[in-house]
């Protein structure tokens, strides 16, 4: 019988509606040590949380996220705010002795990302986490196996994009388009997860970032609830090339103006003895190549990832062979790995902790200088 993990919530949008989901699905389709609770969500606006917290079962509300340092019930606490609302309540419940989740990037600087990553050095007791959600569609999970098996052998090239298509001139200026609230544009947003897949698939470090180019394409865009124009102080577009710690190099494209992609999160890794490739919009295969079967059979394998016999990652928690999954999934198939490392048990696959999360933070930090000064920048020179 699960003993219960009593959690906290702090954020109620897009992010805290996919973590409700997931805290309130798990324990319907993984037997873990641990049961979540939903004890208390923290949200701005008390009238929105309220029926929030009503519509996804959340037991208490507060407006003040300080209020869950105090309350001694809570093991873990998930900080689903934007990115500038990420370092004070994480270190504080860090602080207070919480475990402590967080969705990605760590953070939207690398001052605070560091901040985060030492606070959790200090906090010996609690376990970190960053919710880089796509290392666990299971095609993602099946592909850094692979590669772990050295199915792959030695990596030569990366090639990740990320496209999406909502930035256009009719979306207002949110959050995600001010540099105070989110550090930077596409690329915190979305270079972060292809940067976190990339090191998660090939288990290599980036080494060097070789030339990036960051682009405003919106300038100006409306004010929500305004008729009011305001600057957009963030990009829309970042690309860069990069080397890997085995010698192969990489390519990277972030953009929120590619339409007709909608969420194009895709990455091939070609080596020595096959090649790899994911494209989200396509979520439940892993395309493979296997070198060694030689120039008469060679080509592309399309691995349907949801075979539990075939022990496809997390395949036989779901449903059978070829009854896909979506988006949600991987954030529920990441807290069964959460709960199951909370209680003493191995994740599925590798989790990010905030020193991982940093280490791809670091790499973020090195394209926006390499973009800024235009000029390569080596990871040893940002600490
Ligand atoms: C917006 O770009 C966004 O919601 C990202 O913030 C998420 O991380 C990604 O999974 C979907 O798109």
């Amino acid at each position: 019988m699960p003993k219960p993990i009593h959690v906290g919530l702090i954020g109620t949008k897009f992010m805290g509606r996919a973590h409700s989901n997931a805290f309130s699905q798990v324990a319907h389709f993984f037997d873990l040590p641990l049961a979540p609770v939903l004890q208390i969500a923290v949200g701005r606006n008390a009238k929105e949380l309220a029926a929030f917290a009503g519509k996804w079962g959340w037991q208490q509300i507060t407006t003040r996220w300080q209020d869950l340092c105090e309350d001694d019930e809570l093991d873990l606490v998930d900080v689903a705010t934007p990115n500038d609302v990420h370092a004070e309540p994480a270190i504080a419940l860090l602080e207070a002795g919480k475990h402590v989740a967080c969705e990605k990037p760590l953070a939207g600087t690398l001052a605070d990302a560091r901040a985060m990553r030492d606070a959790a050095k200090k906090a010996k007791r609690s376990k970190t986490f960053v919710w880089y959600n796509y290392r666990r569609c299971p095609a993602v999970a099946l592909a850094h196996q692979l590669v772990k098996e050295g199915r792959i052998g030695r990596v030569y090239h990366v090639r990740a994009t990320y496209l999406q298509s909502w930035g256009g001139p009719s979306t207002p200026l949110l959050w995600r388009f001010q540099k105070e609230a989110a550090g930077s544009g596409a690329h915190g947003d979305l270079n972060a997860h292809i940067i976190d897949m990339c090191r998660f698939v090939t288990g290599e470090e980036l080494t060097e970032v070789h030339g990036a180019v960051a682009r405003t394409f919106v300038e100006e865009r409306t004010i929500p609830g305004t008729k009011k124009k305001g600057k957009s102080t963030v990009d829309d577009a970042v690309l860069f090339l990069a080397s890997l710690s085995g010698g192969g190099v990489a390519s990277f494209e972030a953009t929120r103006l590619a339409a007709p992609h909608q969420n194009a999160n895709s990455l091939e890794v070609n080596g020595e003895k096959g090649s790899l490739r994911f494209d989200f919009e396509d979520m439940n295969l892993l395309r493979f190549h296997d070198a060694t079967r030689g120039p008469r059979e060679g080509g592309w394998t399309r691995i349907m990832c949801t075979s539990a016999a075939g022990k496809h990652p997390y395949a036989g928690q779901w449903w059978p062979d070829a009854h896909v999954l979506g988006y949600e999934h991987g954030f529920v198939n990441m807290l069964a790995d959460v709960l199951r490392v909370l209680g003493g048990e191995k994740p599925e696959v590798p989790l990010p902790d905030f020193e991982d999360a940093y280490q791809t933070q670091r790499v973020l930090e090195a394209a926006l200088l390499s973009a800024k000064e235009r000029c390569a920048i080596k990871l040893s020179a940002v600490k």
